[in-house]
């Protein structure tokens, strides 16, 4: 009775009142809890991710996932979400109806009395005498299709209906000439079947076991060993290459040996582990990181498609490119994807640009890359094997085979690639136009998993996004339209992906090479990025060069000391060095623990910032304006007045001391600006607590009474909180003295509001 007495007429509103007040109270603090809570999640999950490996969060979680053209070869068709891109495998396997046209000429004229070589007035056709390039046609009929009837792959070489003349001249014309066709591939295929002769269309093409065709230099395939292709590269196309004149990118791919159409991944197809080596192949894993099963099946030498754009097989380069080093570093490889690597250069380059392979041995661990690799490699005049006695890591590793190297450009790849036909000579030709310019191929991917070689979109860039995570993105359509840009031409890319490029070996060195101070692996794409640009160069992806790499979910390989800390080190190294103030930007991005140099040593940089006083390179913000404008890289978060909604007033630093007036934009003692690292800056000086004092002292960015949490959105929004403090304390205006206090942090309390007249993020 006594309890409902007080809940009549105007006490039960006021009960009513209380009994809210205390509802919505609890909702606060339990709000208050969780956007503490938000703060320490984001953390710890940094924390974690940081633990991780970097590459998760890189490529996955922030959208960088490397933008992917899968190929189908079976079906002939690419697949990108529903079909959106219906390219036939004719574009893929590309090589022009034209080209393949003059390979028949080339082998007519040798067969009508041509010996080792031919050449002929304006150009320099080459024919040798090698292994039988006809015993890897094969001819696939086309189902439900009278009128198409088959296909014809010739080393890779799709040939399809719209090439109808070639056709003529070569395997296949029409469905009722299958068994025709048939027998002749039987008849080539026949083992020890040192001479056919074919008559195909009325045009006489004999074939012997031991006839290869290599094609004029402007066009199309070279086979046979590498060395002899060398030998008469020297003695015959030097001559015209030093001329000064221009030729055709030469689409070498070169082989050993003939290669199998049936072997595991040929032509870069998917390859599939059968079920009863499932387990195995499983087990393997750990060794690569990739499917090491599969990749041990693939021929070190296997053929993959021709992803060029159309351009490139008709574009010029100059008969004078200048040599290269090709340089793998490599720590604990797998044998057969080193392999590849090597072997995919020694085909597929110009055996006179290729000055040698240096292969320097990180100091590996595996037995196999010792001696049996020695011995290996040592049936290749051009390829090198330096050993580190000392693991140094991949940035090390690289200035010691920049030191051996005597080609004028030096081309790193990382050892696990196959480069793809005609990959060098379009870097080359960048690097002789403009020595400072450092250009990249087209990084395509190799999938780890069934070992297939996977176009990539095209017009991607290479670009970073904070905290210095290296990531890919598509130029805009306006930017294209507006360059008038084809799908061929040169990519300017603020940061490079890191592991393959060509740079000129001088300009390497004016630029310092790397910082020998990055440790084992990661950031050196960034460093060497940053002041390529910024002291006078240029990087480019050159989508005429395509280079395929097995991208990995993991390191392989063990770091000496923890993987993490190493990166981050790295990281920290190159902000200080070239980021000017914008390295807050970096820090305040989950870095925060790094400012503290007395904690992490991050090493010595004064030959770093020598070096760039010394080159007297540009400063950051050139490099945003200049080369990656559309970076949200604002310098601070926010700036201009700090207006207090509860007293309508304005924060002031006047005489030593802090207190409000009336709002006046053109007085700068009213101007401060919120950092990334949470200072309140005005000029050199940061508002900071002292126990429930609020006084301005020298800025410091790892004084943790320096550190304001200010938010433009949640519980406390506008609020400008302590870090830190058990109890969350908040910067209240005072109304009767105009001064400032540390109170307890509350919600609705307007006199704990503020806000900056510009505010550049969320
Ligand atoms: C990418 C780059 C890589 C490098 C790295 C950041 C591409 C395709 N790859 O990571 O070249 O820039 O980002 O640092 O752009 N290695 C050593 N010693 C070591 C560690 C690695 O020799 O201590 C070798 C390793 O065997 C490999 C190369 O360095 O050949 C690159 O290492 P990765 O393949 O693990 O790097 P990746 O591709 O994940
Ligand atoms: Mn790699």
């Amino acid at each position: 009775m006594k309890f409902r007495k007080y809940l009549r007429g105007s006490r039960r509103v006021l009960a009513f009142v209380f009994v809210a007040s205390v509802i919505w109270l609890l909702f606060d603090i339990a709000a208050l809890r969780m956007s503490f809570n938000d703060v320490s999640q984001d953390l710890k999950e940094r924390e974690f991710a940081q633990k991780q490996g970097r590459r998760k969060d890189d490529i996955e979680d922030m959208g960088f996932k490397h933008p992917l053209q899968p190929v189908n070869v079976d079906k002939g068709t690419f697949i990108k979400k529903g079909n959106r891109f219906d390219r036939k495998v004719k574009d893929v396997y590309r090589r022009g109806a034209k080209a393949r046209q003059e390979t028949n000429d080339l082998a007519r004229n040798h067969l009508n009395g041509g010996k080792a070589y031919k050449e002929d007035s304006n150009r320099s056709n080459v024919l040798i005498t090698m292994k039988s390039v006809v015993k890897e046609i094969i001819i696939i009929p086309e189902k439900n299709n009278e009128t198409k009837t088959m296909k014809a792959k010739m080393i890779g070489t799709h040939l399809d209906d719209d090439e109808e003349h070639h056709r003529n001249n070569t395997v296949v014309k029409s469905h009722k000439d299958v068994g025709k066709h048939e027998n002749l591939v039987n008849k080539l295929l026949k083992p020890g079947n040192d001479e056919s002769d074919i008559n195909i269309d009325s045009t006489e093409i004999h074939s012997s076991n031991k006839t290869h065709f290599i094609q004029k230099p402007t066009e199309l395939i070279l086979r046979g060993p590498s060395e002899e292709a060398a030998m008469l590269f020297n003695s015959t196309d030097v001559r015209m290459r030093r001329s000064g004149r221009l030729h055709k990118i030469m689409a070498l791919d070169v082989t050993d040996r003939p290669r199998d159409p049936k072997a595991i991944g040929q032509f870069g197809q998917p390859a599939k582990v059968p079920r009863d080596k499932e387990v195995e192949s499983r087990r393997r894993w750990g060794e690569g990181h990739f499917n090491v099963f599969l990749s041990d099946q693939i021929p070190v030498d296997r053929a993959i498609p021709d992803t060029r754009p159309h351009l490139c097989s008709e574009s010029l380069v100059h008969d004078d490119l200048p040599t290269t080093s090709v340089i793998f570093c490599f720590v604990d490889e797998v044998w057969s994807t080193l392999l590849r690597s090597v072997h995919s250069v020694l085909n597929r380059s110009p055996p006179h640009l290729l000055k040698e392979v240096i292969l320097v041995d990180d100091c590996s661990t595996k037995d196999y890359l010792k001696e049996q690799l020695d011995v290996y490699m040592s049936q290749f005049s051009k390829v090198r094997i330096i050993r580190l006695k000392e693991r140094q890591g991949l940035i090390r590793a690289r200035i010691a085979g920049a030191d051996a190297a005597t080609g004028e450009v030096l081309t790193f790849l990382d050892s696990h690639v196959e480069c793809n036909i005609g990959w060098l000579e379009p870097l080359l030709e960048r690097v002789r136009l403009d020595h400072r310019k450092v250009v990249c191929p087209v990084i395509e991917v190799i999938n780890d998993k069934d070992m297939s070689y996977m176009l990539v979109d095209n017009f991607q860039r290479g670009i970073f996004r904070w905290p210095l995570v290296f990531g890919w993105s598509a130029l805009t359509e306006e930017y294209i339209k507006k360059n008038q840009m084809t799908d061929s031409d040169p990519i300017r890319c603020p940061v490079m992906a890191g592991g393959l490029f060509s740079i000129d070996k001088k300009y390497f060195y004016e630029l310092g090479s790397y910082d020998p101070g990055l440790d084992v692996w990661g950031g050196e794409n960034m460093e060497i990025s940053f002041k390529i640009w910024m002291c006078g160069g240029e990087i480019e992806i050159i989508p005429c060069s395509r280079v395929g790499h097995i991208f990995r979910g993991d390191n392989p390989y063990k770091f000496p000391k923890d993987r993490v800390k190493t990166v981050e080190r790295n990281l920290a190294r190159v902000a200080e060095v070239w980021l000017d103030d914008y390295k807050e930007i970096f820090y305040s991005h989950g870095y925060h623990h790094l400012l503290d140099k007395s904690i992490t040593d991050i090493g010595n940089l004064t030959e770093q910032i020598q070096l760039r006083e010394k080159l007297k390179c540009k400063s950051f913000k050139w490099y945003l304006d200049n080369v990656y404008p559309d970076l949200n890289a604002p310098l601070v978060k926010a700036d201009g007045l700090i207006f207090n909604v509860g007293t309508r007033k304005c924060l002031i630093f006047q005489n030593g001391s802090l207190s409000f007036d009336k709002c006046d934009l053109s007085n700068k003692s009213q101007h401060f600006s919120y950092t990334w690292l949470m200072l309140l800056r005005h000029n050199t000086s940061c508002v900071a607590s002292r126990e429930m004092h609020v006084i301005m002292e020298p800025c410091d960015n790892i004084k943790p009474h320096q550190h304001w949490v200010h938010k433009s959105g949640g519980v406390l929004v506008e609020h400008l909180m302590m870090e830190g403090h058990s109890q969350p304390m908040c910067l209240e205006a005072e109304v009767n003295s105009d001064g400032i206090l540390l109170k307890g942090c509350d919600p609705i309390n307007t006199l704990q509001k503020w806000q900056f007249t510009h505010y550049y993020t969320q």
